[in-house]
């Protein structure tokens, strides 16, 4: 064995300790951890291990009840959910569940071995082995066969199949004989992946330096892997109910009569919106808490005409402060110490778009607090939202050099260590400051980041190019994304490099209302990209999809809901809930993902006129006929430019309402709840709150849960709790796929449900010029309004 390479060696001694045991073997030292029933941490390194530090992981391990017992050749340590069995010559670790079934062994010869400072723990292939997740990464969904690297990075135009790009989330999902597992790997080093690249032996997780720091979470459905990872790093709070809306934004719209223009012109052609985003032309000469004087001399009044006509603000900051005499953030940071420096003690300097500049050390309080304050100047002037970019950190020449020396909150690290939390650190710091000085709840962008991001900031995927293989590239990696515990997610719409098609665009705009952050942008050299520059046709598809998309606000809130309580993203790749079922893996099917629990969104590229479909298990509904689908098919639908196919779930429930140009404006006072058949249980909840204050937080919101009792043919609108009301005075429950043999009671009462016609969206089977929508598709549905909408209300369906 080549003397640079370290294996643990044998186990030499055991030792119980606070939640688990500490073994030591004759080259390394390991903790075994139980979180939760269902979590364990394992930490080894050739030194005793250190101090105890992580900037994703927010939980404490709970209280677990486990047991160990040690034989000649193994310790089993047990908690009530997995056996965790230690071999001792020499040391391996296996991960089996309590009927002995076989999740996840190291490679006995290997395990975790160094080279160097490099740390790797090898992981014995298993049969028909698949992995998904790690974040924001290109590729299939399945990612056998492939190997990645975590390196934050500036990725301007990247290649669809380009790695690494802008964030780091060290966490993937492992299948295999209907089980999976979690790893997370909690090191913020540059990080390698192997899923079995050039080798068929292992999967592989290893870093360039500290200690191989690993949580293996078991449970039985993927759900509940993302539930328990999300535990660890923690969700999301509740955004504010305008980030759910259309946002609009160029590289950069200028003077402030311009970005007045373009939200007029949405409003005038009746293209709702919430968000108008500012790029960098907004500021003095690139300078961050600046206005440019010329181009925006008066911020505040052009913030409160926007407010006033329903929109919100959000600029862009990065992190480089220009290197000026007299320029107060710089005066300012030098005085406080803040940038981060060489071991010599001069700031790093580096160029980006103000010049050479310097960077605030997001990895110290004091760096922190000092940007925190700093945001107080964007809540001055009415901004709503912090667009954090470039955090990776990019500058020109792309290359930080190694030796550049941050706090890392008191622990000290070089840019190896700090690199891949730079970002993470800078979105906490505008979310933090944002929190101290909006009014409102803040919504916070950033383009890189690290495991744990999605507890302050929203992210999205940075500079694509537009092609349609681009969008299709970008549908996995938000569901990747959405794997990996971040719910808040986009991409730019349309393209950011380059000039989409016609078709192009308007397939884009109609995937991207079905994304969670909804925002179009392009470069700086591109052509005009808001939707009326395709045309008369394209704007009628945009109103019409964004017009959707502002009907569904109540079940996308709602969904948003849930992801605070449980980590689940809203787009949810079929491997979340068909992880077992191989066809959602075929390369023809694996960008289709369900929207919120019960939309299948099927996403095509804008140029094939039939698509492969695949439809899971259960029973499908059109979403805009109602037309029924049977599940477990395959099928060549036949594509239309102006609609994106999308099927609702039998048992569901979608709660929509009437059209707003604005999230701002209140919706008519009618909640339409369609419910769609099905012959399976559900359960949903439903949540309103007054979407922009914390006063959810002291009880200030309206909760209930529907149920779908399928086996006792009943569906049960649980009495809503909370002390809000809700904003709407009556329900409007719209049957589909229900017909007139079925009959109906609400509490023990046959009541009529009227024939109903309605159009969930009106297509423009023919175009029409005036922008008049015509119902040309629907359905015949059964429909009733109920006026009580906070008590219990069963209905029997007979
Ligand atoms: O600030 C300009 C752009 C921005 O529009 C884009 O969304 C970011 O990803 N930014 C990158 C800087 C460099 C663009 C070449």
């Amino acid at each position: 064995m080549p003397s640079s390479l370290v294996t643990p060696g044998d186990v030499l001694k055991i030792e119980q300790v606070a939640h688990g045991l500490k073994v030591q073997t004759v080259h390394s030292y390991v903790e075994v951890l139980a979180y939760s029933p269902s979590i364990i941490r394992v930490r080894m390194d050739k030194n005793p291990l250190g101090k105890d530090f992580s900037y994703a992981v927010v939980a404490a391990p709970e209280k677990v009840a486990t047991t160990w017992k040690e034989s000649a050749d193994r310790i089993l340590f047990s908690t009530d959910s997995l056996d965790v069995v230690i071999l001792k010559k020499p040391f391996s670790i296996a991960f089996y569940t309590k009927e002995g079934k076989l999740i996840n062994e190291d490679v006995a010869s290997m395990g975790t071995s160094w080279i160097g400072n490099q740390v790797t723990t090898y992981k014995q292939l298993q049969p028909e082995e698949r992995f998904i997740g790690l974040g924001e990464k290109t590729g299939n969904l399945d990612r056998k066969g492939t190997g990645y690297v975590n390196w934050n990075n500036d990725s301007y135009g990247y290649a669809a199949n380009a790695d690494p790009i802008y964030s780091s989330i060290p966490f993937y999902i492992g299948l295999h004989d209907s089980l999976c597992y979690g790893i997370f790997m909690d090191n913020t080093f540059k990080s390698d992946f192997n899923f079995g690249a050039s080798n068929n032996r292992f999967s592989s997780f290893g870093a360039d330096g500290g200690e191989m720091n690993y949580y293996f979470i078991y449970q039985k459905k993927v759900a509940d892997i993302i539930t328990d990872y999300t535990a660890l790093t923690g969700r999301m709070s509740l955004p504010p109910l305008w980030s759910l809306g259309y946002q609009q934004n160029r590289y950069s719209y200028y003077p402030d009569t311009e970005v007045l223009r373009i939200a007029k012109t949405l409003r005038e052609k009746k293209i709702p919106a919430d968000g108008i985003t500012l790029d960098i032309h907004y500021m003095e000469k690139y300078k961050l808490f600046t206005w440019d004087k010329k181009r925006f001399p008066h911020p505040i009044d052009m913030n409160k005409e926007l407010e006033s006509m329903g929109f919100k603000t959000t600029v862009i900051v990065d992190p480089g402060i220009k290197v000026e005499k007299g320029y107060p953030a710089y005066e300012d940071g030098i005085a406080k110490d803040v940038f981060i420096k060489y071991p010599d003690g001069n700031p790093y300097t580096a160029e980006v778009w103000p010049g050479w500049c310097n960077f605030p050390d997001f990895t110290s309080q004091k760096g922190r607090d000092w940007w925190a304050d700093k945001v107080r100047f964007l809540a001055g002037t009415g901004v709503d939202g912090i667009w954090n970019d470039m955090n990776e950190i990019a500058s020109w020449g792309n290359k930080m050099p190694f030796n550049v020396l941050f706090d890392y909150d008191g622990q000290g690290a070089t840019t190896i260590g700090a690199h891949n939390v730079y970002a993470l650190e800078m979105a906490r710091a505008s979310y933090e400051g944002a929190k101290k000085s909006f009014k409102e709840r803040p919504f916070i962008l950033t383009r890189a980041g690290y495991a744990g991001l999605q507890r302050y900031t929203a992210i999205w995927t940075g500079d694509n190019r537009a092609e349609d293989d681009h969008m299709m590239a970008g549908v996995r990696l938000l569901n990747s994304l959405g794997l990996s515990g971040v719910a808040f997610t986009g991409m730019d719409i349309g393209g950011f490099t380059g000039n989409p098609s016609i078709g192009l665009f308007a397939r884009w705009i109609q995937i991207g209302a079905f994304t969670p952050y909804f925002r179009g942008h392009t470069a700086v050299n591109t052509k005009s990209a808001e939707p009326w520059t395709f045309g008369e046709e394209v704007t009628e598809i945009s109103r019409n999809f964004i017009g959707l998309r502002y009907r569904l606000i109540p079940y996308i809130y709602s969904n948003f809901y849930q992801a605070t309580q449980n980590g689940l993203p809203l787009m949810r790749s079929l491997a979340i809930d068909y992880s077992f079922d191989d066809k959602i893996y075929d390369t023809r099917y694996q960008n289709e993902y369900l929207f919120g629990p019960d939309l299948l969104v099927l996403p095509f590229e804008s140029k094939e006129k039939f698509g492969e479909a695949y439809f899971p298990e259960g029973i499908w509904y059109d979403l805009y006929t109602g037309a029924p689908q049977k599940g477990g098919v395959e099928k060549i639908l036949k594509l239309a430019y102006n609609k994106l196919p999308v099927y609702v779930k039998g048992s569901s429930f979608i709660p929509m309402q009437s059209l707003v140009q604005s999230t701002q404006i209140l919706p008519k006072d009618t909640l339409i709840l369609n419910i769609y058949k099905g012959n399976t249980d559900n359960q949903y909840t439903y949540y309103e709150d007054d979407g922009k204050s914390y006063s959810y937080q002291s009880g200030d919101y309206y909760k209930r849960d529907f149920v779908y009792d399928h086996e006792n043919n009943r569906i049960i609108l649980k009495k809503a709790v909370g002390n809000r009301n809700s904003i709407f005075k009556s329900i409007k429950l719209v049957m589909h796929g229900f017909d007139n043999k079925d009959h109906f009671s609400i509490d023990g009462h046959a009541v009529g449900f009227k024939k109903d016609f309605v159009a969930l969206l009106t297509p423009i089977s023919k175009f029409d010029p005036q922008g008049v929508a015509n119902p040309l598709e629907g359905e015949d549905v059964l429909s009733h309004v109920i006026r009580n909408v906070s008590d219990e209300i069963v209905i029997d369906l007979k």
